[in-house]
């Protein structure tokens, strides 16, 4: 077997910009929506890290160059569809219906950024890597089960494949047929780890062949590609046949986090190669060169990103404050005597201001 033959990169959009294949089910606004989406997600994300640098939220995951995949996945999903994914899966998350402050509250520690507002059909960001994995396949078979036409789509990295759960997952969804798209984000790096040293598979993708899924390899930077495959993918799996991996071939353009030097690891003309057809940019050209956005727009909407971006600062600035014993809150469903002692004494030690009463913030 040659997997990079049996597993072809769907393409259609290359990395010029250059339209390589068909893109008859998304129209010219759909695909400006698109270019709008990515303008304000990769303000947001470059807006996160100088927010760090500046001391004022703590670590943070940058997404940008993997606008493609996320978005382009969340897109293809129906509303009561399930998305799981991973602490660098805002995109998705953002394009889903979570506001755009959720990850600047989620890097401040604030408790309120796991908790998703209720009409997002979404887990909140799973940092255990590969565990989101299990659990979308749990819900896709809860779905099935209840007779419910649901899928749930799993967002993970490359490095996540190397985990026990990835394998368990992709096999219990088989076995069970439960409703489940596979969606490993192969960015090539586990933090500094590079793929070769992960795996000596080809491809992700090939993957599928042990659980006997069907597997598909996409250009994750190609946001035409990324949708119309992944609209016909949710299709077939809420149809019941069966779960799929695809394996989104893409690339960060930064760092891990606001905590990693990349240049300590990836080679600069690697890296040089790999930023040549990053999503936005990508996107971008296209539509300016077939006159479908024009520079004055494309200038409109960085204007109107940057608005966006600012009063998500506010509001996640203005969040108010979490409680410091609220950290016993959301483990069990009943304290145990202890801990309801322990929350009382922390309590008490916050109304005085004695020490151990943690820091409000
Ligand atoms: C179970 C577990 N082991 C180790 C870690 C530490 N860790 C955090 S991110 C990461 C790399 C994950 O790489 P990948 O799955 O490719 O996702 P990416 O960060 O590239 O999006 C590791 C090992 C963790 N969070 N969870
Ligand atoms: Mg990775």
């Amino acid at each position: 077997m040659n997997p990079l033959e049996e597993f072809p990169l769907i393409q259609v959009l290359n990395e010029e910009g250059q339209l390589v294949g068909d893109r008859s089910q998304i129209s010219d606004d759909q695909l400006t929506e698109f270019l709008r989406w990515f303008t304000v997600l990769r303000t947001l994300d470059q807006r996160a890290w100088n927010l760090q640098r500046q001391g004022r939220i703590g670590t943070y995951p940058p997404f940008s160059g993997q606008e493609a995949t996320q978005v382009g996945v969340a897109a293809a999903l129906s509303p009561e569809d399930w998305l799981c994914g991973s602490y660098r899966d805002w995109a998705a998350l953002i394009y889903r219906g979570v506001p755009l402050f959720y990850p600047l509250l989620s890097s401040m520690g604030h408790p309120a950024a796991g908790y998703l507002p209720d009409a997002v059909q979404a887990l909140p960001v799973q940092v255990v890597i590969a565990a989101q994995i299990l659990h979308a396949v749990g819900l896709a078979w809860a779905a099935k089960l209840q007779g419910q036409a649901r899928v749930a789509v799993s967002l993970f990295g490359d490095g996540a494949t190397s985990q026990g759960d990835f394998h368990e997952a992709l096999n219990l969804a088989s076995v069970m047929s439960a409703p489940t798209v596979f969606v490993c984000q192969n960015n090539r790096w586990a933090i500094s780890v590079p793929i070769e040293r992960q795996m000596h598979s080809q491809t992700v993708a090939q993957r599928a062949v042990a659980y006997n899924i069907e597997g598909l390899r996409v250009d994750g930077n190609d946001i035409l590609a990324v949708y119309q495959t992944m609209k016909r993918v949710v299709e077939r799996v809420r149809a019941g046949q069966g779960p799929v991996l695809v394996e989104a071939v893409t690339y960060r353009l930064g760092a891990h986090t606001t905590a990693d030097d990349p240049t300590r690891y990836r080679p600069r003309d690697l890296d040089e190669r790999l930023r040549q057809g990053e999503p936005l940019a990508r996107l971008r050209r296209y539509l300016l060169a077939h006159g479908i956005v024009s520079d004055e727009e494309v200038a409109q909407m960085e204007e109107e990103a940057k608005a966006l971006v600012d009063e998500a600062v506010r509001q996640a600035e203005a969040f108010p404050p979490s409680p410091p014993e609220s950290v016993f809150d959301h483990v069990y469903g009943e304290l145990t005597p202890q801990l309801r002692e322990q929350r009382a004494e922390m309590a008490r030690r916050v109304s005085s201001g004695e020490p151990g009463g943690g820091r409000r913030g």
